[in-house]
């Protein structure tokens, strides 16, 4: 299995409802070069969250980049997705790494030092530091921000992929990126870009010129 690119993840909005909106904006995310996509619907029913994921894994591998579920392991199951993202209260991570497989990618939210030390986190591919800064995107479950700092407190004892969520744009990723993440994973700065192509390639350039890609 090729070693998973963390640089940049764009996870999908889910406010917006209009599919041709939706997947012309997912499109220019993969044209602009994310190196990850999460398909992310907290409020659909099953059959539309299903329906979105057959059509973002076909996006996804027409420009060969991983597909992520978020939460929703029989849906990551049922497109052949290349892995889920899941929290803390989402099916328990030895759950889904059973029903899975030891292929799949799965990622793991983690909110605090705590969360990050623990066999789960350590066990994950990968894990978001969530929310590394205050969003309006997120308005349910969300914990206090972790800030620099707490980036930089779980740096020290987490030796895997790390990748940061939470109001993050392109004047807020270097200093993320230098202070210890391997890479962002950003919600509007993408689905609400005016232009969502040209700020995919810029948040890249940002990542890719501060981190040791
Ligand atoms: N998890 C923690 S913050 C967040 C999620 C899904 C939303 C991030 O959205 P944005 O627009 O990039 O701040
Ligand atoms: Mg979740």
């Amino acid at each position: 299995m090729p070693k998973t690119d963390y640089t940049l993840m764009y996870v999908t909005d889910d406010s917006i409802r209009d599919n041709n909106t939706f997947f012309a904006i997912l499109e220019a995310a993969l044209k602009g070069g994310v190196t990850l996509v999460q398909l992310r619907e907290k409020t659909c029913d099953t059959a539309t969250f299903y329906k979105r994921a057959v059509h973002a894994k076909e996006l996804c591998v027409v420009y060969n980049i991983p597909l992520i579920i978020n939460d929703r392991i029989d849906i990551a199951l049922a497109v052949n997705a290349d892995g889920v993202h899941i929290g803390q209260t989402d099916m328990p991570f030895n759950v889904a790494r059973r029903l899975l497989g030891k292929n799949s990618i799965i990622g793991l939210s983690v909110s605090t030092l705590e969360q990050a030390i623990k066999d789960n986190a350590q066990a994950a591919d990968y894990i978001g530091i969530s929310p590394i800064f205050s969003t309006d995107t997120k308005t349910t479950d969300l914990a206090k921000p972790l800030g620099i700092s707490g980036l930089r407190s779980i740096r020290k004892v987490y030796n895997k992929p790390m990748v940061c969520i939470g109001g993050i744009n392109k004047n807020n990723t270097a200093e993320i990126i230098s202070n210890g993440a391997d890479g962002i994973a950003v919600v509007s700065a993408i689905s609400k870009a005016v232009e969502p192509l040209t700020a995919t390639k810029e948040l890249k350039q940002i990542v890719c010129k501060t981190g040791t890609h």
